[in-house]
């Protein structure tokens, strides 16, 4: 009988997480050629011109990536795309995510690039988060703006180091957690968060330079966005599946 109630709560949290987890938008940049501009889709912040364009990641970093990925270069304005309105939420936080190629040449001081999560003004809000590089020699840093609010924050710990990592921004209705996997593993070495007040309905996802033109390059793949029901979630649920379950028995 025990034996029986815990394939019944196993199979609850099996369903649950399989039917909940949506992606909204994502984007490999496999499909186009080298040496092309970036598809007009992602032209949402105005036109990118020949300083945005599909290169090879690059094969002889540290972990691989030769698949094609979007390069900002000097003189590009950043590379923004429209996604489906969406609140983060508790039960179903947002997730955005990208992997990106930080080369530290050149200037690495005034190497700005990073990802960005924002809204359009959709339901009257205005506000952005932000990972990434930005005037930081030896740190990665992240930007809070929601109708005021924190400005650019050093990320305690996350060293900058030459390679391909990925930045990941998750929120719930006012939470902001910033992670980075420095080795694309899977799992963070560099996590942080914040807390907020109000709620946009998040709807443009950039990358590139956070305010003006580009000044240095950096290498762009795998960018994301979905919702990802919380495990605490997914375990409540699940517990309901095993609650109705005893009741009818
Ligand atoms: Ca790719
Ligand atoms: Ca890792």
């Amino acid at each position: 009988m025990k034996a029986k109630l815990l394939v019944s709560a196993v199979v609850a949290l099996a369903c649950v997480s399989t039917a909940s987890a949506a992606v909204i938008m994502q984007d490999d940049f496999s499909g186009y050629p080298y040496g092309s501009p970036i598809p007009a889709i992602w032209e949402a912040d105005g036109s990118l011109g020949t300083n945005a364009l599909i290169v090879p990641g690059g094969v002889s970093v540290n972990p691989d990536n030769s698949t094609p990925a979007l390069r900002i270069t000097t003189g590009a304005i950043p590379a923004a795309r429209l996604f489906t309105p969406t609140m983060a939420t508790d039960e179903n936080p947002l997730v955005i995510q990208s992997d990106v190629y930080d080369g530290m040449y050149d200037d690495i001081y005034n190497t700005r690039q990073t990802m960005s999560l924002r809204t359009t003004g959709v339901n009257g809000s205005a506000g952005w988060f932000e990972l990434g590089m930005y005037q930081n020699s030896t740190h990665y840093s992240t930007r809070a703006y929601l109708n005021g609010g924190a400005g650019w924050l050093t990320f305690p710990g996350a060293e900058r180091a030459v390679g391909w990592h990925t930045l990941k921004m998750t929120l719930t209705s006012n939470v902001i957690t910033w992670t980075i996997d420095m080795d694309r593993d899977g799992t963070p070495e560099y996590t942080t968060s914040a807390t907020f007040l109000n709620t946009p309905t998040w709807d443009k996802i950039r990358v590139g330079g956070p305010s003006a033109g580009v000044n240095y390059p950096a290498n762009w793949d795998n960018v994301v966005v979905e919702t990802v029901p919380e495990p605490a979630t997914l375990a409540l649920l699940g517990l309901g599946g095993l609650f109705l379950r005893r009741r009818r028995a």
